[in-house]
């Protein structure tokens, strides 16, 4: 990881809109609490969760980026699809964090009904937008902290 590097990047699926749109605004609030600058922050948007991790690993190979936050909703329908569609995007975004070095958030819902869904964007299940933003956040300082030597010192 490069301790220079100090933009993010947000991968965030169009699919379930309503809902990604929530998880997005959730995690700008956070960093910009945080006191990241707009300017430092990319949101890519795309079709579904499927397409994250291929995009979060576009984005880490310009090596601009001290994490990816990848947002998403996949919600349970009346087949199997989101087995499937949860598969995929958990194990690849996994892949590309540990591929590219760098903290990818899993900030994906996966949900067994909208309800489930509007509950973690700010209702009685917190807001998990809000907590991918700060876990990045959080991953990025312990992984420079590792690479200066400065961890528990
Ligand atoms: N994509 C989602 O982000 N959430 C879903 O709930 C979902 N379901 O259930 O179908 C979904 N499907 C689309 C998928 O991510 C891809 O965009 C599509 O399969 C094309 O690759």
């Amino acid at each position: 990881m490069n301790l220079h590097l100090n933009k993010i990047g947000i991968v965030v699926g169009r699919f379930n809109s309503e809902i990604t749109d929530r998880l997005l605004q959730g995690a700008l609030d956070e960093l910009k609490l945080a006191g990241i600058d707009i300017k430092q922050i990319t949101v890519v948007k795309v079709p579904g969760a499927v397409e994250i991790p291929l995009t979060a690993k576009f984005l880490a190979k310009t090596k601009q980026y001290a994490g990816i936050i990848c947002l998403g909703a996949v919600i349970q329908g009346d087949t199997d699809h989101h087995i499937y569609v949860n598969e995929q995007v958990s194990l690849g975004c996994q892949q590309v964090m540990l591929e590219c070095d760098l903290p990818v958030i899993f900030g994906i819902l996966t949900t067994h009904n909208e309800e489930q869904a509007w509950q973690r964007v700010g209702g009685s299940h917190g807001h998990k937008g809000r907590d991918a933003a700060a876990t990045a956040l959080e991953m990025i300082e312990i992984l420079r902290a590792i690479e200066n030597g400065t961890i528990n010192s």
